[in-house]
């Protein structure tokens, strides 16, 4: 008999839910960046723990941070959070330990325990915090009497084990939902959009992060073995076209060198990059291009 079920990892944009999945599930599953609103779609990340059978599997659920909407798709993001909270076991709530609580988290709070699943509290972010911070955002949030609070650092694995415990603990009888030896169920053009995202993410400021996406149009394995990926990195200005490429096109060729290597470990053979730049004016509002982009 094994447990298992559905973890939603929730919490404000920034805070580290993607780092902690990826840090559970032991490998990376999901992008991360220093920009808020990194994840855009729900990830599911596999954990299941075979001593020799398994008997326990994690599907922990990566979503975006929850915030203020300002676009339509800002909107559909929220709903992703809602709809991966209405289908959980158990909700697994993040914190930034270096950041006070604030209406974000009490936001999250709330519909943490709307959810009616167990709400688990993990403070993250403790090797740059003081102990001093740490214990205060633990007293105020025990305020939200949730199951447990446990304090983790996604980047130094501090305290997974016992937050790996308090997550086993709260898993229903359940089947084995994906094969033991799987990490995560994206496709393939996914997990490339979102490497190639993923490389630009930290060089870009302002509100360019947040214009950008990658359109995967076209994969295609070729004779000799190479994988073929044709993408646009689609931006919402004329404007903007110019600082995706770069002077002298630098900042595309770097980011395209970075996306490349990393897609040739990852699928193992050697991959060539068709990289261009479409300018599709105010994307993030446009419901019929975020339908084509994939963002249900
Ligand atoms: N020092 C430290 N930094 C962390 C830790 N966890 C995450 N970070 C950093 O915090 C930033 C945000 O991490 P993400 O995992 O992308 O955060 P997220 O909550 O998934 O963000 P969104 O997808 O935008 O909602 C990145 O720069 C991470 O490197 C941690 O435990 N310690
Ligand atoms: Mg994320």
């Amino acid at each position: 008999m094994i447990h298992s079920g559905f973890v939603s990892v929730v919490g404000r944009p920034n805070v580290g839910k993607s780092s902690l999945v990826n840090e559970l599930v032991g490998s990376k599953v999901a992008i991360t960046s220093s920009r808020p609103q990194t994840t855009r779609n729900t990830i599911r990340g596999v954990m299941t723990i075979t001593p020799e059978e398994p008997t326990h599997q994690v599907v922990l659920v990566d979503t975006p941070g929850l915030h203020k909407p300002k676009t339509a798709l800002g909107e559909r993001l929220n709903g992703l959070v809602q709809g991966s909270l209405a289908e959980s076991d158990v909700v697994l709530f993040l914190l930034d330990a270096t950041q006070p609580i604030g209406p974000g988290d009490r936001l999250v709070a709330e519909r943490s325990a709307a959810s009616g699943s167990p709400v688990l509290v993990a403070v993250n972010k403790v090797d740059i915090a003081d102990q001093r911070q740490v214990g205060e955002m633990l007293a105020e949030a025990s305020d939200w009497d949730f199951s447990a609070y446990v304090p983790v650092s996604a980047k130094e694995g501090t305290g997974l084990g016992d937050l790996t415990e308090e997550l086993k603990g709260r898993l229903p009888e359940g089947p084995l939902y994906f094969p033991a030896e799987m990490v995560t169920d994206q496709p393939d053009a996914f997990l490339i959009r979102e490497i190639i995202r993923e490389k630009y993410l930290d060089r870009l400021r302002d509100e360019l992060p947040h214009s950008l996406a990658v359109d995967v149009r076209d994969i295609d394995e070729r004779a000799n073995g190479t994988l073929y990926v044709d993408a646009a990195l689609v931006v919402e200005r004329d404007s903007q076209k110019g600082i995706v490429i770069g002077r002298k096109g630098e900042l595309l060729r770097t980011c395209g060198a970075e996306a490349r290597k990393e897609l040739e470990v990852r699928f193992g053979t050697s991959v060539y990059l068709d990289l261009r730049v479409s300018v599709e004016k105010n994307w993030q509002d446009k419901p019929l291009i975020l339908d084509r982009m994939g963002f249900e």
